[in-house]
């Protein structure tokens, strides 16, 4: 089984609120349908649709006044329309998807999801469909509603099914010694182990403005699913087939995680 997750900035236009990138949505469904690599679970995350309306909230902070009741469902909601464009275009393309809302079986306690019931998702990939699921604002025990990110919702799926690989989609082509955004000679690391990384650790996230984390918190997110064993590479999904390569398992330009 494989995981897919296509980060924010791939599938929206990140600076422009409520503007997906159907361009790279349109040519990744068409990967995903060429790979026919089954089963699989799709993950997205909120980019300009969700994020905005989050901060815009302060949703991840947790309840402080009532207005933010609203942004709740306001958060979820724009998570659900970015999902609906998703799920259109994969069928377009062929891949048998189906939304599933992860506020709908998922509790957070303190930002951390304590409570999971994987068994819907389980029957629809043994139906043969493919979950599509995203970053969603859910219910918490502590803050009574939280953020909770695709990263983190990944790494829960993959260590409670069998999943053998995750391929995480971003803009970049993997972790690098430094922002490549920002710094000009960065350097890719091909293979960036969690336990042995030295001052490669560098890894610059200066502009990044999710409410979830940039490339640090996804690496060290990922880590869970790591030490369980679980082949996890990063790849640049707005590059022409590479999400395509690496759904194959084949050789593809990015950073494998190792212990
Ligand atoms: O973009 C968070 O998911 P992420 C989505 O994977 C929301 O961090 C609702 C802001």
């Amino acid at each position: 089984m494989l995981i897919l997750k296509l980060g924010g900035s791939v599938v929206t236009h990140k600076d422009k609120p409520f503007t997906p990138h159907i361009d790279n949505i349109t040519r990744l469904a068409a990967e995903i349908a060429e790979a026919d690599a089954q089963p699989l679970i799709l993950v997205h995350g909120g980019g300009s649709y969700g994020h905005p309306v989050a901060t815009e909230y302060g949703i991840a902070e947790g309840y402080r006044e009532p207005r933010q009741i609203t942004g709740v469902s306001k958060t979820h909601q724009a998570m659900m329309e970015l999902n609906g464009i998703i799920v259109r275009e994969l069928l377009d393309a062929g891949v048998p998807a189906f939304a599933v809302s992860p506020s709908s079986f998922i509790v957070t306690e303190g930002r951390r999801i304590i409570d999971i019931d994987l068994h819907v998702v389980e029957r629809l990939i043994e139906s043969g469909l493919v979950p599509v699921l995203y970053g969603d604002a859910v219910l918490d025990t502590m803050q009574r509603f939280a953020i909770l990110s695709g990263d983190q919702l990944v790494v829960k799926l993959a260590t409670g099914l069998e999943v053998e690989r995750v391929v995480l989609g971003s803009d970049v082509d993997g972790v690098f010694t430094a922002d490549p955004k920002l710094v000009e000679d960065a350097r890719l690391i091909e293979e960036f182990s969690l336990s042995n990384h030295g001052d490669e650790a560098k890894i610059g996230d200066a502009l990044d403005t999710d409410v979830t984390g940039g490339m640090l918190g996804k690496v060290l997110e990922a880590a869970e699913a790591v030490e369980a064993g679980i082949e996890v590479v990063m790849v640049n999904a707005t590059v022409d087939g590479r999400v395509r390569a690496a759904l194959r398992g084949e050789n593809v330009i990015g950073t494998r995680l190792k212990r």
